[in-house]
């Protein structure tokens, strides 16, 4: 039996803002791109969250929303910086420590002597010093396994833990709402709400073969974790599947040959992120994004050839463009260019090299 812990900072940009500058504190504040420049929400503090603002809502809506909100410009070395001592102290508790954004991650402390091997009291000796350290709050939830633990330090969030021992493992997940599983958005929600599914409870009941009828691959996990049961290990190292670069533009970009003209920087940019993974991964797709005026949006892929033209070769993401802008024909507020990706030295290579 695991012992796993899902760490995740409060309003995490918000809380380092109000750190670096207390007359914040306890007020509505934001961190995101300004409404004039048609930004968005990153995230915003809990004081904010009462009027409704949320991450990725649009800052003129989110001032709409709640008039005396404090919106800032974000600080993004910063925020890695912080991420950086947090991960320092986590490091003190588990050597593995799967960090899954800035503000987030899983540790496993299975083996851990710390604290008697108490995961819960593990969890609150790495939240108070957190607070103590780095002024911020996180959440902690503790649990058997990945799923369960990411659920859990959400339940009390903010400045909260909970842990779910494996004896109420059964119970629990009775009554969890499906739209609590990793992967279940609203689609899947409602799709499953179609079937009489809205609890974990109810998705037991379903057979695993109608599941995987309804939803391939996919349908096996959610019977699994349905019964609490989630056997993916903490990876210290994940394994990218893509690298993008995208840019939402202060204006609307009106047509086709402005959006071309659009393409060449974030090409650039792509190509300078790219060189910082370049040594473990080799691109296999290439692939555009475009967000129209409308909000709806549209992505399309293209292999990279083999006929020996660069990957970030613009004509070739020029033809992408040119392919996918006309499924919407409307104005265009942020464009996308990105790579799919393969590791360097992937499992199957490996195991081919040894015969
Ligand atoms: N973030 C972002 N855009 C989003 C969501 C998040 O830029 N759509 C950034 C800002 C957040 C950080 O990532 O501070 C961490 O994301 P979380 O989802 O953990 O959100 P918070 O930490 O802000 O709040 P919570 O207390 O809900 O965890
Ligand atoms: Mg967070």
């Amino acid at each position: 039996m695991r012992k796993i812990l899902h760490i995740d900072a409060d309003s995490f940009y918000a809380s380092v803002e109000a750190r670096e500058d207390p007359t914040l504190l306890g007020r509505p504040i934001a961190v995101g791109g300004s409404a004039q420049r048609r930004g968005v929400i990153a995230t915003s503090s809990y004081e904010a969250r009462k009027f409704g603002v949320r991450s990725a809502m649009a800052s003129s809506r989110a001032l709409t929303l709640c008039p005396d909100l404090i919106i800032l410009a974000p600080r993004f070395e910063l925020y890695r910086e912080v991420s950086g001592q947090m991960q320092r102290i986590f490091r003190g508790y588990a050597d593995l420590i799967e960090p899954l954004s800035l503000d987030e991650a899983f540790l496993d402390v299975t083996g851990s002597d710390c604290c008697n091997g108490s995961a819960t009291l593990i969890a609150q000796e790495i939240r108070q010093r957190i607070k103590n350290e780095l002024q911020i709050t996180v959440s902690a939830g503790v649990a058997p396994n990945k799923f369960l633990a990411k659920v859990a330090s959400d339940w009390n969030k903010p400045d909260g833990v909970f842990t779910i021992p494996p004896d109420q493992v059964a119970d629990f997940v009775l009554d969890l709402p499906v739209s609590k599983i990793n992967g279940v958005g609203k689609v899947t929600a409602k799709n499953l709400a179609a079937m009489g599914v809205v609890t974990c409870g109810d998705l037991q009941r379903v057979l695993v073969a109608d599941l995987a009828k309804r939803f391939g691959k996919y349908g096996r996990r959610l019977s699994e974790v349905a019964r609490g049961v989630d056997d993916r290990p903490v990876q210290s190292w994940r394994i990218r599947k893509s690298i993008s670069v995208e840019n939402t533009y202060a204006e609307d970009i009106a047509n086709l040959v402005g959006v071309l003209a659009a393409l060449d920087p974030l090409i650039e940019e792509l190509e300078r992120r790219f060189t910082k993974v370049e040594k473990s991964y080799f691109p296999t797709k290439r692939f555009v994004k475009i967000k129209y005026r409308d909000f709806s949006q549209t992505t399309l892929e293209q292999s990279v050839g083999s006929s020996g033209e660069s990957w970030f070769d613009s004509e070739q993401f020029r033809q992408l463009m040119a392919a996918a802008w006309p499924r919407g024909a409307k104005p265009v507020r942020l464009l996308g260019a990105g790579l799919r990706l393969q590791p360097l030295r992937s499992k199957e290579q490996a195991q081919l090299s040894l015969f």
